[in-house]
């Protein structure tokens, strides 16, 4: 499959290392991930001007609609993300969202459409059985 792996990147980086290892397990199931920067160590955080970001929308709108399903890590939260998940679901590309409810209130934005499926998870590998589950 290929898998949009949509995560915190300018709403913060607190999560960044969890979403290098659900990006590297999707991948070692054989998957194709669209997103693998998002669990990069060193981005760029600050605004790259209209331009810059203006290519970063083209190519992450580009690879949403080729994708299969988007995964969605949003225990940090992130206005790139809840873009994302909102432009899959027009797209009518299936959503999975992980969050770890100890740590965040997630928004009834995401919570409240019954489109998303939603998973709270309490320990990581909680998240790598429903991946397998799903995947
Ligand atoms: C280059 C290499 C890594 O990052 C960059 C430049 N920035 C972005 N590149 C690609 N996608 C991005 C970038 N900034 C945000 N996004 C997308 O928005 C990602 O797909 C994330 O899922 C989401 C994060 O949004 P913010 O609002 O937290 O930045």
């Amino acid at each position: 499959m290929k898998i949009y792996f949509a995560g915190s990147i300018r709403g913060g980086r607190v999560d960044a290392e969890l979403y290098r290892r659900i990006i590297s397990h999707m991948q070692q199931m054989g998957h194709v991930v669209l997103t693998e920067h998002v669990g990069s160590g060193n981005l760029c955080l600050t605004e790259q001007g209209r331009d810059r970001d203006a290519a970063i929308y083209e190519q992450d709108t580009a690879w949403l609609r080729e994708s299969d399903v988007v995964i969605a890590e949003c225990t940090c939260p992130s206005l790139g993300v809840g873009y994302e998940l909102a432009y899959a679901e027009r797209f009518e590309i299936p959503v999975h969202i992980f969050y770890n409810p100890s740590k965040c209130a997630l928004s009834a934005m995401l919570t409240g459409d019954s489109y998303f499926h939603i998973h709270p998870y309490e320990k990581e590998e909680d998240i790598f059985t429903a991946l397998n589950n799903i995947l």
